[in-house]
């Protein structure tokens, strides 16, 4: 009878764990379905929804990347992805990031259009460069990659009609480089629409003018296709970001005296940078120049951020968007030289806090800033892209540690969002000055290393940045805005087109598969615009 019994409850205990097992095996792949299927919303219909409250949160949150986040966490927790497929479970962010795209670009179609960039909360525009059209030829490969043809099409017709660099006042050199000349060359080799490489073509004209100076270095800035008459100072980045565009765009118009002039400049740079090497000098250039009646001169201000960042950056795209072939293996070494010497020089590791940073320096003297900007969040990223052969793992080092810090620029603040600088002191990391920008500098740097290694660590920080600029920097009528104040969330109102043309692209990009621009196929400019990498000879 006891035997009996146990036998009865045995079968009963077997019956309800399978019916158990097939319920939740059913129940698993049901919400896994219906995961995917979410993935399929069109962003429109995602965010109208949320705003007919469909998509209301149990945090009682407006955010439809909360929702977005929630969806993703049941997915997770019910199937493990075997790894060679867990990206898949990333595009609820990438569809999320879209939304935020859309949004933000709706804003700048509705108050902006044409103009150089949106102030989203007062829902006027300001020409910041100019009036040459930034943000619209900004986002159009941004445009491209998120599947958003139609105002592509609205971008490309308003370039063909209004597009004009003869303004009366000065324009930047470097701003129209990268942006302009930039966008509109990536845009042409994703679509190859005439009118965008006619339009790259008559900015790079536009930009020869900049070169008639004694040195061949360009001149800061430029009115009506003029040098101006106090052209006379510039920056290491301002000086030396050209050569990548106009190698670009000799290549598609088989006009030689583009990349000729670019590189001509270049060229001062580094041979004023082997001199110092030779010399036994530190191997980094000092940021302020001097354009003199018959020579350059340098100040002592050493910087990896701002008016020198890009410049290393070229060293090493260059060789990249060449196909590293062996003739240029002098910028490989000089990159390398500069990496080492920045490390030697700029690289510290705060006793308070346990976190390295980059500070800026002078030639002579051995101690450097307590300050990191922003700007200089870019080197993780750069140093991830460019680790090879035997520096490889020191570099990886490096830039996984410096990414920690710039991460914790964003997590140590109650905005979730990093101040344009922060300072290191009394064993705490502060926010030296109280903006946030928008920039893209983190975000980029996650992406790299997020190719580099495939950690998805990466992928879970950027997510956390997502969710901090829809939470703190989100305008409550629309689009997103830098801050004034990291600490307070006091709003400024201002959309800076790399917003549009890095910030979002390269989160975007994080959440997609990584064939999505391949970083053997492909080396981004500056301002974040991929230029297919030339076959080596
Ligand atoms: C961008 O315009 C470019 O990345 C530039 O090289 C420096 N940084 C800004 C955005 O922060």
């Amino acid at each position: 009878m006891v035997l009996k019994s146990r036998t009865y409850a045995l079968m009963v205990m077997m019956a309800w764990a399978s019916t158990m097992f097939v319920l939740l095996k059913h129940l698993q792949y049901g919400i896994t379905e219906r995961s995917r299927e979410n993935a399929k919303i069109k962003p429109q219909a995602l965010v109208s929804n949320i705003s007919r409250g469909k998509f209301l949160l149990r945090e009682n949150t407006t955010s439809y990347l909360g929702k977005v986040e929630d969806e993703n966490k049941i997915y997770v927790q019910l199937e493990p992805e075997p790894i060679n497929s867990i990206q898949t479970s990333w595009d609820l962010q990438r569809e999320a990031v879209r939304c935020m795209f859309q949004e933000a670009w709706t804003v700048y179609k509705k108050h902006a259009f044409g103009c150089d960039e949106v102030l989203p909360i007062s829902m006027k525009c300001v020409d910041s460069f100019g009036n040459i059209g930034t943000t619209v030829i900004d986002s159009l490969d941004t445009l491209i990659l998120l599947g958003l043809e139609d105002d592509f099409k609205e971008a490309v017709a308003w370039i063909a009609e209004h597009y004009t660099l003869q303004r009366s006042t000065k324009i930047s050199v470097f701003e129209t480089t990268i942006r302009n000349l930039g966008g509109l060359l990536s845009a042409y080799n994703l679509r190859p629409l005439p009118v965008l490489l006619e339009a790259a073509e008559m900015t790079g004209e536009w930009l020869l003018g900049a070169y008639a100076t004694p040195s061949g270095l360009p001149a800061f800035a430029m009115g009506l296709g003029e040098l101006p008459k106090d052209a006379k100072s510039t920056s290491l980045a301002d000086a030396g970001t050209q050569l990548l565009e106009h190698s670009e765009l000799s290549n598609l118009t088989k006009r030689h005296i583009f990349k000729d002039s670019a590189k001509k400049a270049f060229e001062v740079l580094l041979q004023e940078l082997e001199k110092r090497i030779q010399d036994g000098r530190t191997a980094l250039l000092p940021v302020d120049i001097q354009l003199m009646e018959s020579s350059v001169s340098f100040g002592g201000f050493l910087s990896i951020g701002p008016k020198g960042d890009s410049f290393y950056e070229y060293l090493l795209k260059l060789w990249i968007y060449e196909g590293k072939p062996e003739s240029m293996e002098r910028y490989r070494l000089l990159w390398e030289s500069t990496m080492d010497a920045m490390i030697e020089k700029l690289l510290v590791r705060d006793a308070g806090t346990g976190l390295v940073y980059l500070g800026d320096g002078k030639e002579n003297i051995k101690s450097v800033s307590n300050r990191m900007h922003h700007l200089a969040c870019f080197v993780p990223g750069m140093l991830a892209l460019g680790a090879e052969g035997p520096n490889t793992e020191k570099y990886l080092q490096v830039a996984k540690e410096l990414a920690y810090t710039c991460w914790q620029m964003y997590q140590l603040q109650p905005t979730k969002l990093a101040a344009d600088s922060a300072s290191f002191s009394s064993g705490r990391l502060w926010a030296a000055s109280r903006r946030h920008c928008l920039r893209p500098e983190v975000v980029e740097s996650l992406f790299y290393l997020w190719r580099r290694t495939g950690d998805p660590i990466y992928r879970e920080q950027a997510w956390e940045i997502a969710k901090a600029l829809n939470q703190s920097s989100r305008v409550a009528t629309g689009g997103f805005t830098t801050l004034l104040n990291v600490e307070s969330g006091e709003k400024g109102d201002f959309t800076p087109s790399f917003f549009y043309s890095e910030t979002l692209k390269y989160l975007y990009l994080i959440f997609s598969p990584n064939d999505i621009v391949p970083l053997q196929d492909f080396v981004f400019n500056t301002e974040a615009h991929p230029f297919p990498i030339r076959k080596a000879e």
